[in-house]
């Protein structure tokens, strides 16, 4: 190979490398000019041919062109290099300086809601808010509320018994026995909670349910006073018109007693699960205190009298948020209470 050769094919590889617009054609002229089987292999190769004198010169040359081409390689690959770094600082760059994106603000359960709302209520209207424990005894859960031992009433309530004489309360009622002990006559309380039975689970009934029980003992109580109060509470829970119905009702600590229904808003009294199609949600069991409860609390039922009231409290906050199945209450799912 003549020097004119070897200066033509240094000059079309250089030309080829500063054209090369990737790292594969920059590749592919390195194996071309530089490979084993490449261009300046072949010319040394046919060294052996030349003369000494001219073997020396070729020979010097062939190495500028190699190390020419070499370092001209080089430059190109670590610009592309740099070039790709630059790209990937480009599209993973994140500024750690911006503020984190805050936590997802909760909300109160809806039983919590309407509880919180129906104490505004109450406390405005003059009652005391009061608390009881959930382990009760059997005196306040069941003989100072008038059923006594046999008596068959308390087979309308499926207890979880515990040992040593206490129950799961079954209602709220044992907190009128404690707040009649503990505050004495005249007296207007409420006492929201949670209740256990042994229910069978289905779409309107509960093992483990709200209540919120609401008494009143006074002088010249009458069954006006009891009325007022329920449609009172209903109007300001619905904000809307709801037909109610009172039928009598049986509960030994009252009399008389009273079953309040509404007319079921999930079907509109067309008839549905919830209201086990028959058109009415059995809300609001209420009366007049019986006399053998205030008695046994110690109140001298001859001077005073009052009425009760134990409002579902799970039940109405499934009809005023239109919710057809109760165990969606207490699932727990997030999807269903971040509804609210
Ligand atoms: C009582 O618990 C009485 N203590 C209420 C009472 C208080 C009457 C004061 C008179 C004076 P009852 O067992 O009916 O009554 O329950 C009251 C309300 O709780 C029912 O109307 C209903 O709305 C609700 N309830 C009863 N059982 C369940 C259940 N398993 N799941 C969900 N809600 C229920």
């Amino acid at each position: 190979m003549s020097e004119e050769q070897l200066n033509e094919l240094s000059s079309r590889a250089l030309q080829r490398i500063e054209a090369a617009s990737t790292e594969e054609e920059l590749e592919t002229v390195r194996v071309e000019a530089l490979g084993r089987k490449g261009a300046l292999a072949q010319a040394s190769r046919q060294m052996g041919a030349l003369a000494p004198e001219e073997r020396a010169r070729i020979g010097k040359l062939l190495n500028a062109v190699k190390q020419s081409l070499e370092s001209s390689l080089e430059r190109r690959k670590a610009a592309f290099a740099e070039k790709a770094l630059r790209e990937r600082l480009e599209s993973e760059w994140v500024d750690l300086t911006l503020p984190a994106p805050g936590i997802r603000p909760g909300s109160l359960h809806p039983v919590t809601q309407v509880q919180a709302e129906l104490e505004d209520l109450f406390i405005s209207l003059g009652f005391t808010v009061l608390g009881g424990p959930e382990v009760e005894t059997e005196r306040n859960n069941f003989d100072a509320l008038n059923i006594p031992p046999e008596h068959p009433a308390r087979d309308m309530q499926d207890t979880f018994w515990l040992e040593g004489g206490y129950v799961l309360r079954t209602h709220t009622s044992p907190v009128q026995v404690r707040g009649m002990e503990r505050l004495g006559p005249p007296l207007r309380m409420i006492a929201p909670g949670r209740v256990f039975r042994n229910e069978e689970v289905d779409a309107s009934h509960e093992h483990t349910f709200y209540q919120i029980e609401g008494m009143m003992v006074d002088r010249d109580v009458s069954i006006a006073h009891l009325l007022y109060f329920m449609k009172t509470l209903i109007s300001a829970i619905f904000h809307r018109d709801v037909t109610v119905r009172l039928r009598p009702g049986y509960f030994p600590f009252v009399e008389p007693g009273f079953e309040l229904d509404i007319h079921c808003l999930i079907c509109g009294g067309k008839g549905c699960p919830v209201c086990k199609y028959n058109g009415w949600v059995e809300l609001l069991p209420c009366g007049l205190v019986h006399p053998n409860v205030l008695r046994m609390s110690g109140i001298d039922p001859e001077e005073w009298n009052g009425f009760a009231f134990g409002l579902g409290l799970t039940r109405l906050v499934m009809m005023r948020y239109g919710i057809d199945d109760i165990r969606l209450l207490m699932s727990g799912d997030l999807r269903f209470l971040r509804q609210f």
